[in-house]
């Protein structure tokens, strides 16, 4: 039988790295990546038999956990109908008015295959509806692998040693300009070097492809402010907070509003899907009623929105969830707090809604040159450690750790229990 090693050791010679997607290559933390065979509620397996509990959700969306059998019987009824079509159907009609209805502040939606796509394309009708060429995103702050998106980027694109990607081009990248998360005099300066050049501003409400840093008081209101004074859209990539913080992402958790808010994943219920929406007046400059092109085949592709519809209708309709996703990430971060404080190891633990990270530094994490502080053989060695006790995470520092509907109590003590002992020996 295969083997997660005898596996790698094949991809190596098919695939970039053997994987892809660079995070999965465990470069980050330096071991042989598991080869998942399947998963289910709060578990995961390898293609080694072991079991572990996942904390790595699919980077996300499986908010109610793996397998969910709603998710899984409305995917195998829009099996049976086709696969894709290419053509309208009535299932995209009723996600968007779903989505229209759960989400402040959207009265339309674009729906496309992936968060990166979403992303582009916002950033293509934020231009568009502005007529300005440059953009402000934050450093290790990772929206997608776009071109422009790829300029002192997080996520795997920082822990693998090229937040700026090598083949974008130098004309793409000058329009995109970088401040710092969590302070606002860097956005201000920008917008005063650049002025009425700035179509956007787009921002991971609560950055978490830098680990997880969440806006300090007054940050997001400030971006607000700021793009309302100079004639700038505010986008909010909700690709990881959306349908996740809260039914309305962080729009609704924090009270600010975005012009345009992108989603990913979670709104295909794990299936390949994204979207960019937001006021009918923006969305109505997208072809085929604007000058704003975008397109695709596979968009709204009709087993997809049956995945995503089931999620979000579950949601829609069992808010207590949202509740239970504080708590239980709230008892794991407190839970890590308290290893930190018996084993009086030099780690920090971060944690907005079913968000958590831990940074190996003495430091509180505000921003992204703190996150940068963190010491990455420590992240390794951590990761190691969970790993063998049977804790699946993020294989790299810069990533989150999220905590679904599935976990039970016990899952969440097994995890504190396990960083209690890796702790100690750091
Ligand atoms: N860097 C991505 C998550 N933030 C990785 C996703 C993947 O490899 O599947």
């Amino acid at each position: 039988m295969d083997t997660s090693e005898t596996l790698f050791e094949q991809a190596k010679k098919v695939l970039p790295g053997g994987v892809n997607s660079p995070v999965r290559a465990y470069r980050a933390v330096g071991l042989t990546p598991r080869f998942i065979s399947k998963a289910d509620g709060a578990y995961i397996w390898d293609a080694d038999g072991r079991k572990y509990i996942d904390y790595v959700c699919s980077w996300g969306p499986m908010i109610l956990g793996h397998n969910h059998p709603l998710i899984r019987e409305a995917v195998e009824k829009a099996v049976k109908d086709g696969l894709s079509f290419g053509a309208p159907t009535a299932r995209e009609v009723e996600i968007a008015q779903l989505m229209v209805e759960m989400v402040p502040n959207i009265e339309m939606v674009r729906m496309v295959n992936s968060g990166t796509e979403a992303v582009m394309s916002a950033l293509r009708l934020a231009r568009g509806a502005t007529g300005r060429d440059k953009i402000i995103k934050f450093e290790g702050c990772y929206h997608g692998h776009s071109d422009s998106m790829l300029v002192k980027a997080g996520s795997s694109a920082m822990a693998g040693g090229c937040p700026s990607s090598a083949g974008v081009p130098a004309d793409t990248a000058k329009d995109t300009l970088t401040a710092q998360y969590n302070d606002l005099s860097s956005v201000q300066q920008l917008f005063d070097e650049n002025p009425g050049q700035i179509a956007c501003i787009i921002v991971e409400p609560v950055a978490a492809n830098m680990g997880v840093v969440g806006p300090n008081p007054g940050f997001l209101e400030g971006l607000r402010t700021i793009c309302d004074k100079e004639g700038a859209l505010l986008i909010f990539d909700e690709v990881i907070t959306g349908f996740r913080l809260a039914k309305g992402g962080a729009q609704e958790f924090f009270g600010v509003k975005a012009d345009i808010v992108t989603f990913g994943k979670i709104i295909g219920g794990g299936m390949p899907v994204g979207a960019y929406c937001a006021s009918r007046a923006l969305m109505e400059q997208v072809a085929p009623c604007g000058p704003v092109y975008q397109a695709g085949t596979l968009a709204g592709n009709p087993v997809a929105m049956a995945a995503g519809l089931a999620q979000l209708h579950y949601l829609d309709e069992n808010p207590q969830i949202y509740t239970e996703l504080q708590r239980k990430a709230t008892r794991l971060a407190d839970g890590m707090r308290n290893a930190v404080r018996e084993t009086g190891a030099a780690v920090q633990i971060n944690q907005i809604g079913s968000l958590a990270a831990p940074f190996f530094t003495p430091d509180t994490v505000e921003s992204f040159s703190g996150a940068a502080r963190s010491d990455l053989k420590k992240y390794a060695a951590y990761f190691a450690g969970m790993l063998n006790r049977g804790i699946y995470l993020a294989p790299a520092q810069f990533e989150a750790m999220f905590v679904s509907y599935a976990h039970t109590d016990a899952d969440i003590d097994t995890a504190v229990e396990a960083a209690k002992a890796v702790f100690a020996q750091l």
